[in-house]
């Protein structure tokens, strides 16, 4: 397959010796993607809201990638990334600012199970050449072109391998951005994605010159103190439902308001909520402004729960291992006991 880079390399990037077998019965969408791109002159990439490192990370990637190649690109976020991913390579190229996607003449959505998500679908659903890339499980598939791989841990996986097989180089400063999606979206390789496949793919992206110390440094082992106040609000909280044994916690907007914390200092502790032995999953609702909730949702392969479909029977998404939702009301306390009442209610918490 030719590269749609080959006369942009940078020259001190030697060939990809490292193959995966990840995109192997896609060969067509892939070959045909690449045709896309190479052709494209305007590339529009937009991602799903409240971006985390995969979102993010796999967007500033494949901006890299097409700018390397002369294209024009702009990559649009619906709504700020967290500062925790400020070290990403062109972090600041990530805008909110809304597009007109009739401007390009190529649109790429990453890591979005369903367009909406990207805030853009009433325009993209005019636009004759929009691809979507992802590893939702639940993707809908809502592109001209659809590169959907459920057994990626990440859409930052299959895009390496997107470049690998269609012979992109990959910089560092791809190599940063890629790595930094893969190793937040499987918790620090934690997580039950995390196959030898991964790791290979990870060794080969060290290997380009991502670090992965700092990159570790940077998404998890940095906290504000605002970030421990507000965790330690989240984990003084954690109750165990009777039925169904769920570890729960609420943070309120007071908390927030208090400990100045963002919806962003949470990250992390839904995860730490899952590390109770004999639950059956974790949920954190936090009311990130007032009167809207979000709810974050884990669970492990052993305990067979899916999580997904708690966060879609509440209209939201995501995997069968994490997941979450957004629904309207506040979140009080009420005779000793935690509830989420109408928005429009008032209540003292
Ligand atoms: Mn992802």
């Amino acid at each position: 397959m030719q590269s749609i880079f080959q006369n942009t390399i940078p020259l001190a990037a030697p060939a990809n010796p490292f193959r995966s077998s990840l995109l192997a019965d896609q060969t067509d969408t892939v070959r045909e993607i690449h045709r896309r791109l190479k052709g494209a002159q305007r590339v529009l990439i937009a991602t799903h809201e409240h971006p985390d490192g995969d979102a993010a990370g796999s967007s500033l990637a494949l901006l890299h990638a097409l700018r390397y190649a002369g294209k024009q690109v702009v990559a649009y976020i619906p709504d700020p990334a967290p500062d925790m991913l400020s070290f990403l390579p062109a972090f600041a190229q990530l805008t909110c600012d809304i597009p007109d996607p009739a401007q390009f003449d190529t649109v790429v959505v990453l890591d979005a199970t369903y367009v909406a998500r990207t805030h853009l679908a009433e325009a993209l659903a005019q636009h004759p050449a929009v691809i979507c890339i992802d590893h939702h499980y639940d993707n809908q598939g809502e592109g001209q072109l659809n590169l959907v791989v459920p057994e990626a841990a990440a859409t930052a996986h299959i895009l390496a391998v997107f470049f690998l097989e269609t012979d992109v180089a990959i910089t560092t400063d791809m190599a940063t951005c890629l790595l930094t999606g893969i190793f937040t979206d499987t918790g620090s390789f934690m997580h039950d994605s995390t196959s030898p496949d991964i790791l290979q793919l990870a060794s080969f992206l060290m290997s380009r010159g991502a670090r992965l110390s700092h990159i570790a440094h940077e998404t998890y082992q940095k906290k504000e103190l605002s970030a421990l106040q507000i965790w330690g609000r989240a984990l003084s909280r954690i109750m165990i439902t009777p039925k169904g044994g769920a570890a729960v916690s609420v943070v309120t907007q007071r908390d927030l308001q208090e400990c100045r914390a963002t919806l962003d200092d949470l990250s992390g502790v839904v995860n730490m909520l899952n590390t109770l032995p004999d639950t059956s999953f974790a949920l954190l609702l936090c009311e990130h402004v007032p009167g809207k909730i979000k709810g974050s949702l884990r669970s492990e392969p052993h305990k067979h729960t899916d999580v997904s479909a708690i966060a879609k029977a509440l209209g939201g998404g995501g995997h069968k291992l994490a997941a979450g939702f957004e629904i309207e009301g506040r979140i009080i306390k009420q005779n000793g006991s935690w509830r989420i009442v109408s928005a429009a209610s008032s209540g003292s918490s």
